[in-house]
């Protein structure tokens, strides 16, 4: 039986990819935080599936006992403070934890098995930033735009750094904005579905919100998780951007999301300045033509289903009804 360990376990990424390495039969483990209140909300309903460690990737000797007491074939790093305006506000402690952190995991596994523990990193399309090429490839340059971003381009070359240093198996899965009902309600996709149901359901009057003419790839996060797991099952380890190759603004979202509920969004959609950022990443699309060919990869929920299953699952959840069951419906 094969192991994983996923640093992040907690985060919408890591409940997706949680499920689908039981799936595959893996026996899974994932590092948590201590916190005085538990924020293990999206894995609830793994209890008893999977083992949880107390780690940190602040501190290095909590990521080497976890390292050592799991003895993982594959490690999932995905912790990081992944909220991009908190990095303006909090710019030391995004670089510990989303680019140092990197480099402590790395550590742990080049002292514990660096012949044998395969390694994936959660690169990010912010790193492409002020973009130097449309669409965004592989290659393309960095020019990151926010400290988050930043902080992820040093991830990014630490572990093809590690991969060449040591020839460890060591990839970079570069992935476009992904989302879904579990999603943070900071994140725009989850702000808006979930006041759009606020508004429905008369629970709120109106949205704040900053830019609507940014443009994002938006794939569906169960979708990525796919592509990590691809990425640790090949010869060679190597860097790929996940992304679906299709682009809309922030305002072709808040369209759709109010139009789900049959609400104009024009009545409720407030723009407010203090929400706009510092320095802004205007324009994402990702080619993802390289995971489509040597990974066999393809996202399979389109962003209109997206949009519309995040809205039902939130009127759903303000209901207190159980959630829509989204694979029987096809979406
Ligand atoms: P998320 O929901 O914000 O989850 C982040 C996870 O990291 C949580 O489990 C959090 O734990 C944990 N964490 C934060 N700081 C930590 C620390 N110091 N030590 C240990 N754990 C820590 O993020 P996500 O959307 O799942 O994204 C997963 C990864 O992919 C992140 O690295 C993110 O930067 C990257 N990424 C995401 C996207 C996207 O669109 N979602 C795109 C590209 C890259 P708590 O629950 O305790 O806070
Ligand atoms: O949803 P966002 O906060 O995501 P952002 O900044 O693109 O970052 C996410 O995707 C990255 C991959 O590219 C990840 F690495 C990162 O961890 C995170 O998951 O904002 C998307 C866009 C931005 O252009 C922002 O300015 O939406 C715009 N926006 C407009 N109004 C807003 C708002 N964003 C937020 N969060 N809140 C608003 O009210």
């Amino acid at each position: 039986m094969k192991r994983a360990l996923i640093t992040g376990v907690t985060g919408q990424d890591g409940s997706y990819l949680a499920e689908l390495l039981l799936e595959k039969g893996y026996e899974v483990h994932g590092t948590v935080r201590r916190s005085s209140t538990e924020s293990f909300e999206r894995i609830e309903h793994l209890a008893g599936k999977i083992h949880l460690h107390q780690a940190d990737l602040l501190d290095q000797l909590s990521i080497i006992d976890v390292v050592k007491e799991t003895d993982p074939h594959e490690v999932y790093n995905l912790a990081a403070q992944s909220f991009v305006p908190t990095s303006w506000k909090q710019p030391m402690l995004t670089g510990q934890f989303t680019a140092l952190g990197v480099t402590q995991v790395l550590e742990a596994i080049r002292l514990l098995g660096k012949d044998r523990i395969r390694f994936y990193q959660a690169s990010s399309s912010e790193m492409f930033g002020k973009v130097q090429e449309v669409p965004q490839r592989e290659e393309t340059p960095f020019w990151p735009r926010s400290p988050y971003g930043v902080a992820k381009v040093y991830g990014h070359w630490i572990t093809v750094n590690y991969r060449e240093s040591y020839n460890m198996f060591c990839c970079s899965g570069i992935l476009f904005n992904h989302e879904s009902e579990r999603r943070g309600k900071e994140f725009v996709t989850r702000k808006v579905t979930d006041g759009v149901a606020r508004i429905k359901l008369g629970l709120a009057t109106e949205l704040k919100l900053g830019n609507l003419d940014a443009k994002r790839d938006w794939g569906f996060a169960g979708d990525y998780v796919r592509a990590m797991w691809l990425m640790l099952q090949q010869d060679k380890p190597d860097d790929f951007v996940v992304a679906t190759g299709e682009t809309h603004t922030v305002k072709r979202l808040v369209e759709l999301a109010f139009a789900a509920a049959g609400l104009d969004w024009q009545k409720y959609v407030k723009l407010d300045p203090a929400l706009v950022r510092p320095a802004e990443v205007e324009l994402l699309i990702g080619d993802p033509a390289k995971a489509q060919r040597v990974l066999g990869w393809k996202p399979e929920v389109t962003f209109e289903q997206l949009v519309e299953r995040m809205v039902k699952a939130d009127l759903a959840r303000l209901q207190g009804k159980p959630l829509p069951d989204f694979k029987a419906r096809g979406i």
